[in-house]
């Protein structure tokens, strides 16, 4: 007799919880809401879909007992299931204790390699190979009834077996390749269990070919694990992802690919709600709704210059109990210009103020622009404009230099010596200086005889220095 006391299975879906000390607070804050949120809707089964942690976790660690009092909590309610996430967020190993975490009332099954496992009166029953056989099927149904679900598991994949295995430069494109061909494989064993009624519930962490992460830029490439033809290919009435924090979801014929993002907000401008998933599971008919946690709120401003603090009053007006960025770049010699702890102040009711002030040394501000310059005399030109110097005679004698031989220069430089009859003065070193920004090395006084100078000196030493 199949598990049919109600028609809809209701799942609820969790992932990228990233427990660590640093998102500890907004890790519990919100996986906490989810899971009571969970239990009160009374759901049937609990997935956590990889990357519970940030990184490696020492066991005395608060966010370690804090991630396995919410998943004991989970599992007082119903059966749970953890799937292994990246392995620098997850070494390998980190799950297993979560295996003795499991409520007196439901277990917590840990999925750490690619198989299948049904869920048949509470208790997971794995498949030896990679899919189950018939057999095994069978004998499941005698033993212990027809299952509730049948899970398929796909978590991270080793890269580096892999590459061992086909060689580097294959490995990129094989992931996707060998992966579509065990959901294909899988495929034909979920559709078996369809016909006979069983709900199939597909678990992996990875990326979906055509994405789109939590910052809004598309992931696009041969690389990634999965398309969502190859997920729609394991034929399961539901397809939970975890790895990209951006809640996001695909629908086809009734069955659905969905990942829930990131539990709470871990990044300063991640678009998009913050949330886990509800499933509900009808053969034919699933919807995953995307329920809100309360991840904090960030703010994010930006200054292509000195921070202009009227805009940062605005938007301080609006950051109260918000996480606020703001950025700004400023020339060396403006950068005592800015008050710190004035814009501190304005945000003194904000969650958190980060400031990222960049600062753009002396030399780069001077030139700033000679870069988009198209031509030679163009840059010359920039260049007069931002040290306030008058470039026309020497882009007169630029142009010479580029159009004239050596001689025809000469020549013409003679002969307008011969009509000069006092030759000009040579600027006092004070006055070149006083035409330069004040980051620039004196100019050593003129000693040599005016008028042939400029023969002699190096014109662009002054923007060298
Ligand atoms: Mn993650």
């Amino acid at each position: 007799m199949k598990f049919q006391e109600r028609d809809q299975l209701c799942v609820g879906h969790f992932s990228d919880l990233h427990y660590s000390p640093g998102n500890l607070v907004e890790a519990d804050r919100c996986f906490g809401f989810a899971v009571d949120d969970a239990i009160a809707a009374g759901c049937d089964a609990y997935v956590i879909s990889g990357d519970s942690t940030d990184h490696r976790l020492d066991a005395h660690s608060p966010a370690f007992s804090g991630l396995a009092r919410r998943v004991h909590r989970l599992a007082c309610a119903a059966p749970v299931l953890m799937l292994q996430g990246t392995f620098s967020h997850e070494p390998p190993g980190t799950l297993d204790v979560f295996r003795f975490v499991g409520g007196e009332v439901c277990p917590v099954y840990v999925a750490d390699r690619i198989h299948q496992v049904a869920l048949s009166r509470g208790e997971f029953i794995a498949s030896h190979g990679s899919v189950f056989t018939i057999e095994e099927l069978d004998e499941i149904a005698e033993t212990h009834g027809d299952p509730k679900v049948v899970f398929t598991c796909v978590p991270t994949v080793n890269k580096a077996t892999l590459a061992a295995a086909v060689g580097v430069s294959n490995a990129a494109t094989a992931v996707g390749d060998h992966l579509a061909a065990y959901l294909a494989a899988a495929g034909a064993i979920n559709r078996l269990l369809r016909e006979q009624g069983i709900r199939t519930i597909g678990v992996s962490h990875g990326t979906v070919n055509g994405c789109q992460t939590e910052h809004g830029v598309p992931m696009a490439g041969f690389d990634h694990e999965f398309t969502i033809g190859s997920l729609f290919g394991a034929d399961c009435d539901a397809f939970m992802l975890g790895h990209i924090h951006r809640a996001q979801q695909w629908e086809r014929e009734g069955r659905v690919v969905a990942y829930p993002g990131s539990i709470g907000r871990f990044h300063y401008g991640e678009i998009g709600a913050k949330g886990y998933l509800r499933w509900n599971i009808e053969l034919g008919q699933v919807t995953a709704t995307l329920m809100e946690t309360p991840a904090r709120e960030t703010v994010c401003v930006d200054f292509d210059g000195p921070p202009d603090m009227a805009r940062l009053a605005e938007v301080a007006a609006g950051a109260a109990d918000k996480f606020v960025r703001i950025r700004w770049s400023i020339n060396e010699e403006h950068r005592q210009l800015v008050d710190r702890d004035a814009v501190q102040a304005l945000f003194r009711d904000s969650a958190e103020v980060k400031i990222e002030a960049r600062i753009l040394p002396a030399v780069r501000s001077r030139a700033e622009g000679i870069s988009r310059a198209a031509s030679l005399p163009e840059k010359l030109g920039r260049w007069g404009e931002l040290t306030g110097v008058d470039t026309g005679p020497l882009v007169d004698r630029l142009s010479q230099l580029q159009n004239l031989d050596a001689q025809s220069i000469a020549d013409g430089v003679l002969a307008n010596l011969a009509d000069l009859d006092i030759p000009q003065p040579a600027p006092s070193a004070a006055e070149m200086q006083s035409a330069l920004p004040a980051s620039v090395p004196p100019v050593a006084p003129v000693q040599k005889s005016a008028a042939l100078d400029w023969l002699n000196d190096d014109l662009f030493a002054a923007e060298a220095a």
